[in-house]
């Protein structure tokens, strides 16, 4: 059967012959019930219940939904995602959904349904603690990161996989285009809060972020370091009070080390600013912004330990290689140095490219979008605007997450100019 985009009526059909789904859900699919839940940018979700069980089902459709038909998108972006959380999964396990089935030629995924886990974006807006995230962020990355490069994976793999997954330049060319350089100009699909028009002239007219926004782009479509997420902000997570998983890497690509855990701790601040359009009085939720802080904190330390701990455990791969520093332990740690300056400096700058964009390219976050009151959403993407610019400008002088944490606090403190 040829490519068909599914409908909740059409979708037990397809399912009923596929055994990863009926050894679950049972042998009569007239008796379960379906929705499409799909609110994101891209894909048709659907959550299959039966008596028994409940599943995921993910189609990609073959342009992007929240533009229209308008824009084609290719459906092999599915075959990317699979190949990619079966990565994850094997990188980290227990920390992306299981897999159960995958129809290329549906471009569908049959996945683990999560519950009672939450999309952790929609948690943030609403105040909610998770206390196990950063711990469990930052050990994925490393993980996910570190094991799928170069210092880790045999050299012959290595390129197997960056020639695979080149094929996924599509969503390679969005994040291109959406991240790095529609931002910076008045790209035709770009919008922004009206009344913002001054501080979007002042940014576009700001030639060093320009070049920074450059230089960061160049890293990103140069530095294959390692496979990415390619989307790793607060929607592509799922939590709960104790579990966190990772969904949706559809983008997957070689790229940068620094780049998933840029745009994480950039949504992490975006959050941090939005909190101010939500409170409903000021300073009601000075707790949760410490919080939002410290899991910025957090979760570059847990990188940072699990990242060490792999190079001094796992350094199998061609870089850095361990015969070369066999009598020479203290070459290793400052080759380890070396390398986690690199990831620093990348990280800050993707996280400040990765709030502007979500301000003034296409795709907005809920963080902002969802506060009431224009006069002070406004407020919370100019306090934004400025730190994306900080740190995207001035990445290589930011020497701790305190010192990111304790700008933060000062702008949102501070009057505006
Ligand atoms: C056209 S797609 C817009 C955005 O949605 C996805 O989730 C990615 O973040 C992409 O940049
Ligand atoms: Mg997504």
């Amino acid at each position: 059967m040829a490519y068909t985009p599914f409908t909740a009526q059409t979708l037990p059909a397809r399912l009923a012959g596929v055994a990863a789904v009926t050894d679950r859900l049972g042998h009569d699919p007239a008796g379960w019930q379906v929705r499409e839940v799909g609110d994101g940018n891209l894909n048709l979700v659907f959550i299959v219940a039966s008596p028994l069980e409940t599943l995921v089902v993910k189609q990609a459709l073959p342009y992007v939904r929240l533009v229209g038909e308008s824009w084609p998108l290719p459906l092999n972006r599915s075959f990317f995602e699979y190949n990619a959380l079966t990565r994850h999964a094997r990188r980290d396990p227990g920390r992306v959904p299981e897999v159960y089935h995958f129809d290329e030629e549906q471009a569908l995924v049959v996945m683990r349904y999560l519950h009672p886990h939450v999309i952790l974006r929609k948690s943030i807006v609403s105040g909610v603690v998770h206390p196990a995230l950063a711990g469990h962020m930052g050990v994925f990355l490393a993980r996910s990161l570190f094991r799928g490069s170069n210092l880790s994976m045999p050299a012959d793999q290595a390129k197997a996989d960056m020639a695979l997954f080149a094929g996924n330049g599509a969503l390679a060319d969005i994040t291109e285009n959406l991240v790095f350089s529609d931002p910076y100009f008045e790209a035709k699909l770009n919008r922004h809060t009206p009344g913002l028009e001054p501080w979007v002239a002042r940014l576009r007219a700001d030639r060093d972020m320009k070049v920074a926004a450059q230089e960061l782009k160049h890293a990103f479509v140069s530095k294959a370091e390692t496979l990415v997420h390619g989307d790793l902000h607060s929607g592509s997570i799922m939590a709960t009070d104790t579990d966190t998983q990772v969904i949706d890497p559809e983008f997957a690509i070689y790229g940068p080390f620094g780049f998933d855990i840029g745009m994480l701790l950039g949504n992490f601040l975006l959050a941090y600013f939005a909190q101010s359009g939500h409170e409903e009085t000021p300073g009601a939720r000075d707790g949760y912004r410490r919080w939002l802080l410290a899991v910025i904190v957090e979760t570059w330390d847990s990188f940072s330990a699990e990242f060490r701990h792999l190079w001094r455990t796992e350094r199998t791969g061609i870089l850095y290689q361990h015969s070369l520093f066999d009598a020479d332990p203290l070459g290793a740690e400052q080759a380890l140095q070396s390398v986690m300056a690199g990831i620093w400096r990348d990280t800050l700058g993707f996280a400040g490219v990765e709030m502007h964009r979500r301000i003034l390219g296409l795709a907005h976050v809920e963080d902002l979008e969802a506060i009431p009151d224009p006069a002070r959403r406004i407020i919370a993407e100019r306090r934004a605007l400025a730190l994306g610019r900080q740190l995207a400008v001035m990445r290589g002088t930011f020497k701790t997450t305190a010192q990111v944490c304790a700008l933060a606090e000062h702008i949102e403190i501070g009057d505006l100019s």
